[in-house]
């Protein structure tokens, strides 16, 4: 059990087939204790079975893009857990016209500051409200994507807005580190989501990673819960500030082992 007696908090779980979920389930495997936000009204009714599932009964609406949401969700939290070892930030989004052809002809100002807002900043945001609530030894752990350092097809402003995130993530690791709070991120390959239903031809890019990927394959959310599982336990302890790929090797390959062939 890797999470014995810790409390996380999960952010993102939209569904099941989000990547929070195949999170929370490793989590809760592992002997975590778990609370969720949701986004609005809308999204409870689909994490309200999945958090029953784990034994969990501290749902908390939290809209990233409002400081006073966040300030609220963080306040009620604290009337159950007064103190946590750490949470999960899966959230990410940019309008999806901005999803759609070419980068210089699409990007909007208002598109960049969403993208950034609510991907990005909001990880910063939701620390600092956690912060005095968090124990010494806690994680803190984003998802992001290779977008951040290489251009995808579609995934446009998404990718500024990942690289931001991954500084970001390092920025936060090296403020809370003295806290003994460490601070990582997962960079995932393809996986078929609610968001990622936003990139347009999706599905091309599903088929183009498996073609390339040493694995042959994409990876599953039960593959990134396992590895989220890992780097908010004690056994990580020594890791922080980095950008931990999963995505069956994708990043590593310039060009599929066969190509030659
Ligand atoms: O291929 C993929 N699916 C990958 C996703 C590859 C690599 C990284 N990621 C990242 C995403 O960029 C995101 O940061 O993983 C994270 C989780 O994404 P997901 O699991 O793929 O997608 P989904 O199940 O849609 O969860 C993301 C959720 C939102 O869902 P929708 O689709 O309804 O926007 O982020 C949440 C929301 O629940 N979210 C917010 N939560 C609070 N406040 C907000 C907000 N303002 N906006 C979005």
């Amino acid at each position: 059990m890797l999470l014995k007696n810790k409390k996380i908090l999960i952010s993102g779980l939209a569904n099941k087939y989000s990547i929070a979920a195949g999170i929370a389930s490793a989590m809760h495997r592992e002997g975590a204790e778990l609370a969720f936000t949701y986004q609005n009204e809308r999204l409870l009714k689909n994490l309200e079975p999945i958090a029953e599932k784990m034994n969990s009964k501290i749902l908390i609406e939290c809209d990233v893009s409002c400081d006073t949401s966040i300030a609220t969700s963080f306040n009620e939290l604290n009337k159950y857990w007064p103190d946590f070892d750490g949470f999960v930030h899966s959230i990410g989004f940019a309008p999806a016209e901005q999803l759609e052809g070419n980068f210089v002809d699409v990007t909007t100002r208002e598109g960049f500051q969403i993208a950034h807002d609510i991907s990005s900043y909001s990880f910063t945001a939701m620390a600092k409200a956690a912060k005095p609530m968090l124990n010494e030894g806690s994680a803190l752990l984003t998802l992001t994507y290779l977008g951040s350092n290489k251009t995808v097809p579609n995934y446009n402003v998404m990718g500024l807005a990942k690289a931001s995130l991954e500084a970001n993530t390092r920025f936060l690791a090296a403020s809370m580190g003295r806290d003994n709070i460490r601070v990582n991120a997962i960079s995932a390959g393809p996986i078929k989501t609610l968001a990622a239903s936003g990139v347009k031809n999706f599905r091309k890019m599903l088929s183009e990673h498996s073609k390339i990927a040493p694995l042959g394959r994409t990876v599953t959310t039960d593959e990134v819960g396992n590895v989220a599982a890992f780097l908010c336990s004690d056994y990580a302890s020594g890791v922080t500030g980095e950008i931990t790929y999963v995505d069956a090797g994708f990043n590593i390959a310039a060009m599929p082992i066969d190509a030659y062939e």
